[in-house]
C-alpha cells in the first residue's frame, strides 16, 4: 500500500501539491495502522523509513515534506506502548487531511474575492487552489471566461478544462506557446503553486514563469493560490527548492529520440516565478503580497530564523 501510493506520486497518477500531500500522509496513517510490531521502537523506526520512502517520491512538492513533518511530529511525544502512538498519529493524520480540504475551500473563498464580475481569467496546469477560486467565483454568480494551457508535456490542462466544462464556464483551451498572444485579452492569471520560497519566489509548473512575464508585460495581475504548507521554510536558512527533471521519453518518444545521437532532451516539470511578477498569493490565512511569504514561515509554520527548530506542526 505504501510502495504502491508512492509508485503512483512517482508516475504522477497521483499529482498536484496537495492531493500529493494528502495521498502521503493517508498512506501512512494505513501503512502505521498495519504494522503488527508490538514494540514501540520498532514500530517508530518503520514509520520512519516509511516517511522516507514517501519523501523521495518528488523533490519539488514542499507539501510533501511539510505534510509528513506536520504528522510525524506526533512522535515528539512519549507514548506507553505502540497502540497509543498508533492512535495519536492517527488523529494528527486527519487532522492534517481535514485541514487540508479545509484550505482549498477557504483559498477558493478569498480567491473569488479576487475575480471580479466579467473577467477573463487564463490558467496554467491543473491546481485544485487555483480552481478553487475560479469555480467559487462562477458559484457567485460572475460571469467569467478562462484561458486553459495544454501543459505539455503531460497535458494537466485537459483536466483542468473537464472541470471547467462541467462547471459551465466558458473555456478557450489553448496551447502553452499562445499564453503571450492571448495575454491582453486577460484580466487575471491565477495559478497554484508547488512551493513559495521565503522571498515570495513561486514554483509551478514549467511555463508559468513565462506567462507571468507576458503578464507584466500586458500589465496583467497574476494571482497565486497556495495552502500555507506550500510555503518552504528551509528557503530561510538560504536552501533552493530542488527542481525536478523527468524523464527524456516525456517529451519525445524513445523511438525518434534514438536516431538522433546529437540531441538530448531537458524535462524540467517546474520553474520559479520571482515574486516582483506575483501581485499576490492567496493563502487560508488571507491574501498576502508575495513578499510577505516569511509572516507565513515564521507566523503560521513556526519556523524563525533566529531559533531555527528543525521542525513544525
Ligand atoms: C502540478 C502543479 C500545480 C501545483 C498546485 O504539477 O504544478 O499547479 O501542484 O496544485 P504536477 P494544487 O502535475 O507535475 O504535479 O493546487 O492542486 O496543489
Amino acid at each position: 500500500m505504501l510502495a504502491d501510493t508512492a509508485e503512483k506520486i512517482k508516475r504522477m497518477e497521483i499529482r498536484g501539491a496537495g492531493r500529493i500531500a494528502r495521498a502521503a500522509v493517508q498512506a501512512l496513517d494505513d501503512h502505521s495502522a498495519s504494522l503488527g510490531t508490538p514494540d514501540l521502537q520498532d514500530y517508530l523506526a518503520l514509520m520512519n523509513e516509511a516517511a522516507g520512502l514517501l519523501l523521495e517520491t518528488r523533490p519539488t512538492a514542499v507539501s510533501l515534506p511539510n505534510a509528513i513533518r506536520s504528522v510525524m511530529a506526533a512522535f515528539r511525544e512519549q507514548y506507553p506502548g505502540v497502540e497509543q502512538a498508533k492512535s495519536a498519529f492517527r488523529e494528527r493524520c486527519r487532522a492534517f487531511i481535514t485541514a487540508s480540504e479545509q484550505a482549498v475551500q477557504r483559498i477558493g473563498e478569498i480567491g473569488a474575492r479576487h475575480i471580479r464580475n466579467n473577467d477573463t481569467l487564463l490558467t496554467h496546469c491543473n491546481s485544485e487552489a487555483a480552481l478553487a477560486c475560479i469555480l467559487e467565483a462562477k458559484r457567485q454568480g460572475k460571469e467569467i471566461s478562462v484561458f486553459a494551457t495544454e501543459v505539455r508535456p503531460r497535458n494537466q490542462g485537459h483536466l483542468t478544462i473537464r472541470t471547467l466544462d462541467k462547471a459551465g464556464i466558458p473555456t478557450s483551451f489553448i496551447v502553452d506557446s499562445a499564453a503571450r498572444y492571448f495575454m491582453n485579452e486577460v484580466d487575471l492569471v491565477v495559478v497554484g503553486a508547488d512551493a513559495v520560497s521565503v522571498n515570495g519566489a513561486v514554483v509551478n509548473k514549467i511555463g508559468t514563469s513565462q506567462i507571468a512575464l507576458a503578464a507584466r508585460e500586458a500589465r496583467t495581475r497574476v494571482m497565486v493560490a497556495a495552502e500555507t504548507y506550500k510555503f518552504a521554510p528551509r528557503t530561510i536558512l538560504g536552501e533552493y527548492i530542488e527542481i525536478e527533471e523527468r524523464d527524456p521519453g516525456e517529451v519525445l518518444s524513445p523511438a525518434i529520440f534514438s536516431q538522433l545521437p546529437h540531441v538530448r532532451v531537458r524535462n524540467p516539470a517546474f520553474d520559479v516565478t520571482p515574486a516582483d511578477y506575483v501581485d499576490l498569493i492567496v493563502t487560508e490565512a488571507g491574501a498576502i503580497p508575495p513578499q510577505m511569504a516569511y509572516i507565513i514561515i515564521r507566523d503560521v509554520l513556526g519556523w524563525d530564523i533566529g531559533e531555527y527548530s528543525g521542525g513544525f506542526g
